[in-house]
């Protein structure tokens, strides 16, 4: 038996990831249906071999018949659309930032807090793309030595921000090829081309921006572990796809390089480099990868390491199709 899935949001980034990725894990789909913002109504997806045309959401007056709904169309939208998907007999699983620390709503990586969809109203929420590459990671770390404290520093690429920051990068390329003035910056807040900028969202009271205060909030949700202490410092790099992160991990008992790494090699969904993965070496594929494990100098009982994933794929497609699947294992649609 398939199933009836929308994709909202189908016309970006996310969108676009959610239906080769729903394809290549041949999810069992019986019928699709695609929204978007009215200016992209009428494009065509391909799904298997078929073209499918957008709807502008906001021209439906109901949403019954669907059973999954992946959203991806920023939190404004998610906060509007994705009550009267569920109401209307959905199950919404939202990558925005919208629904994530509500407390009825599960916030879900399948390699860490699985079963915590079943525990859901209508609606899960999809973590960052820097949380979950995160999580993923360390979790099989945390069941065995507990972790006290996470200092963690991002590099995150252009994708992150959409397909705006995707062409913004392009240009001021392109533009420094031929010696000529690009644009002033309008996706992100300076110039990326060459350079590095500490800011990812803005900056909260606390002088620590959305993005890092995501990496705390969430990591206690995920982990239920509401004194878990997370310090991020969010960058974004001129890399089209794949964030990085250099994670510090204070342990509440004693484990050896060698006892990481053998954990590390048998996580489910972590793939362990003997040397390092780039974001290259990862665009395009659904795992988290981690490499340069070693002791910490600063932490005691403490390691330190390298993760890289694709956020586009398991930072946001991947991981929210998982959701989905999950909901199929445990026949909740
Ligand atoms: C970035 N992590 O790279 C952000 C994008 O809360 O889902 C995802 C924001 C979010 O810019």
């Amino acid at each position: 038996m398939g199933y009836r899935v929308a994709v909202v949001g189908a016309t970006g980034e996310v969108g676009r990831a959610f239906l080769r990725v729903l394809e290549e894990r041949d999810f069992p789909v019986d019928h699709l249906e695609l929204f978007a913002s009215e200016k992209s109504e009428g494009t065509l997806l391909t799904f298997k071999g078929e073209k499918i045309k957008v709807q502008a959401l906001n021209k439906r007056t109901d949403f019954k018949g669907i059973d999954i709904a992946l959203f991806s169309a920023g939190s404004s939208v998610s906060k509007e659309y994705a009550p009267k998907f569920a109401s209307d007999g959905a199950v919404v699983i939202d990558n925005s930032s919208a629904w994530r620390l509500e407390p009825n709503v599960p916030l879900v990586v399948p390699e860490v807090n699985p079963e915590d969809v079943k525990d859901h109203k209508g609606i899960i929420a999809n973590p960052n793309c820097s949380t979950i590459q995160m999580v993923v990671a360390l979790k099989p770390i945390y069941d065995v030595a507990g972790i006290e404290a996470i200092v963690v520093s991002t590099y995150q690429s252009v994708s992150g921000a959409g397909a705006k920051a995707i062409r913004e990068l392009q240009e001021q390329v392109k533009a420094w090829c031929e010696d000529k003035d690009a644009p002033h910056p309008k996706a992100l807040p300076k110039k990326i081309a060459f350079n590095v900028i500490p800011q990812i969202d803005v900056f909260t009271e606390n002088g620590y921006t959305k993005e890092e205060m995501k990496m705390l909030n969430e990591t206690r949700k995920i982990m239920h572990d509401p004194d878990i202490k997370v310090s991020a410092t969010t960058v974004r790099v001129p890399v089209f796809y794949g964030h990085s992160e250099a994670v510090s991990i204070k342990l509440k008992r004693e484990l050896n390089v060698q006892e990481a790494k053998s954990i590390l090699s048998k996580a489910k969904g972590v793939i362990l480099y003997e040397d390092y993965p780039t974001p290259l070496d990862v665009a395009g594929r659904d795992e988290v990868f981690v490499g340069r494990v070693r002791k910490d100098l600063v932490f005691e009982p403490g390691l330190s390491m390298w993760i890289t994933a694709d956020n586009i794929r398991k930072g946001a497609a991947t991981n929210a199709v998982q959701i989905a699947e999950l909901l199929t294992q445990f026949a909740m649609v």
